[in-house]
């Protein structure tokens, strides 16, 4: 195994925040292991600090002056004794460098080997490394050809076609082409985009899968050389790049493609000895044919929901084949049971094409009860800063059916009260009352192209209408019941609250 260090340990740095830095801790503790949290300024009075055993500042609010600086994070660590290392999602999570010098500072890095991260990165070198281990990826480019080369092989795949950045994913640098014509326009503009954003201005070709859905396989790996697979996530419905909402299992996998997927799954993370948690991602088209898009080399933010159906806690093995131990399950004994849908729940304006919302927390109420989970790291007071990505919760409801688990998140989604902030709230309930959600049929393109927030918009004033006539109404009748919202008992939240919604 190529600079991966796994042995027991009991003190585990934290290098994140928010929602992940909380779910770690309590899989930590779960453990018995103590937790390190570090934090910027603008997290100083955060819920994963508080919830730590120690704490340290790392610097100031912006993440390239704190939760990015590795040499920081790793005196930390040794300051502090700790003996491993989780990086979440986002910030350090994929970086080999970051695996690399926790290595060399003697840390575990909870994740795969830098070898595996540094594979896997390389959009171009992962597709050419599981299609060796006989994994089926979209038909493209192979590294290292010029442009000319290119425009010959372009000619060969077909259009459309896509533009795509080597050093990529997230869909940084991807850019489509219809014709011959515009190739070497865009094979330029991706170039530029690229090494705008990854100082590599590597890029490649793929054939466009239309109509396709994003479907991933969670995978397990411990360094015995056990890799199992947990089944898939659909992981269709994005903004931007952005999931919004991730459900497990997919509408569309039955057992047979859900084997065959995972079979294939395993055969990409062997193929770069994957130890710890990633997930592999797929697009499937109409016509169930699933092609290897990219590996993903950390915990990513939806996996409660595969926690939800499998019953396995993904951060605590997580944990345990870092520590040296070995899986808790073979393949036969995963199981998938009843359904889960994740919302994201982001403090942005969903009537205001989302941009981004900041402001402090002044009051929140939680949804619970049976079949709901909140993944926070909210707390009143909380200030919401444009330094960080805008996901301020995560809500998961169960159910034993697909249905069973849409009503309850509807209820959950009702009860939800988050004042302070805007937040895509009345979006999530707006898809969960669209027929195309409602019954399986969309695919990556349905959030942007096909559903519009107007109609929601239009509900929410005829509602407000309907209301305000109501007030009215009752205020005529017996002025003693209905009163200002200024005047109302605030400690009713489905009233003020909905008063507020509807004054928007
Ligand atoms: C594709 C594709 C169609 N064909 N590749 C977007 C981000 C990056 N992970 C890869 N992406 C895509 N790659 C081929 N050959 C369509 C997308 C894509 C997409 C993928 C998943 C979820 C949402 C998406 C939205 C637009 C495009």
């Amino acid at each position: 195994m190529d600079n991966l260090l796994i042995q027991k340990f009991d003190k585990v740095l934290i290098a994140n925040r928010g929602e992940i830095a909380v779910r770690i801790q309590r899989a930590c503790h779960k453990l018995g292991l103590q937790t390190i949290a570090v934090y910027s300024d603008a997290d100083r009075n955060a819920l994963h600090v508080r919830y730590a055993d120690e704490a340290y500042n790392i610097g100031p609010p912006p993440a390239t002056e704190s939760y990015l600086v590795i040499d920081r994070l790793i005196d930390v660590a040794k300051k502090s004794g700790a003996e491993a290392v989780h990086p979440g999602y986002g910030f350090l999570a994929e970086r080999a460098d970051f695996a690399q010098a926790c290595y060399d500072a003697g840390l575990v890095f909870i994740g795969p080997s830098p070898k595996a991260i540094a594979a896997m990165g390389d959009k171009q070198l992962a597709r050419q490394t599981v299609r060796a281990a006989g994994v089926s990826v979209v038909p493209g480019t192979d590294p290292g050809l010029s442009d000319d080369e290119l425009i010959a092989a372009a000619e060969k795949i077909g259009f459309p076609l896509l533009v795509k950045a080597a050093a990529g994913g997230g869909g940084k640098g991807m850019r489509p082409v219809h014709e011959a014509g515009s190739l070497s326009n865009a094979l330029a503009g991706a170039r530029r985009e690229a090494t705008a954003a990854f100082g590599d201005g590597t890029v490649y070709l793929e054939k466009m899968i239309s109509d396709a859905r994003h479907i991933e396989i969670q995978v397990l790996g411990d360094s015995q050389g056990n890799v199992i697979h947990l089944g898939e996530r659909e992981c269709s419905l994005q903004r931007r790049h952005q999931k919004v909402i991730e459900e497990a299992p997919s509408f569309v996998v039955d057992d047979e493609l859900r084997r065959q997927m995972g079979e294939v799954a395993i055969a990409a993370a062997r193929a770069v000895d994957y130890v710890n948690a990633g997930t592999v991602e797929f697009l499937v088209d109409r016509d169930k044919n699933f092609y290897f898009l990219e590996m993903n080399t950390r915990v990513q933010v939806e996996h409660p929901v595969t926690e939800l159906v499998t019953g396995v806690d993904i951060v605590q093995e997580q944990l345990r084949v870092a520590r040296g131990r070995r899986l808790r399950y073979l393949q036969d004994q995963v199981k998938l049971k009843g359904w889960a849908i994740e919302c994201r729940i982001n403090a942005e304006d969903p009537y205001h094409d989302f941009v981004p919302s900041t402001g402090t927390i002044t009051a929140i109420g939680l949804p619970t009860g049976p079949g709901i989970r909140v993944d926070t790291g909210l707390y009143e007071g909380h200030t919401v800063t444009p330094y960080y990505d805008s996901m301020i919760s995560k809500l998961i409801c169960y159910g034993e059916t697909r249905g069973e688990a849409v009503l309850r998140m509807r209820r959950a989604l009702e009860e939800y009260r988050i004042m302070g902030v805007k937040t895509n709230i009345p979006f999530h309930q707006h898809m969960m009352e669209s027929h195309r959600f409602l019954s399986g049929q969309f695919d990556t393109r349905f959030v942007e192209e096909r559903f519009s927030m107007s109609e929601r918009e239009i509900h929410d004033e005829l509602e407000a209408a309907i209301f305000a006539t109501l007030v009215a109404h009752q205020r005529s009748q017996r002025a003693s019941q209905i009163v200002a919202p200024g005047e109302r008992d605030t400690s009713n939240w489905k009233w003020y609250t909905r008063w507020e919604r509807l004054q928007r």
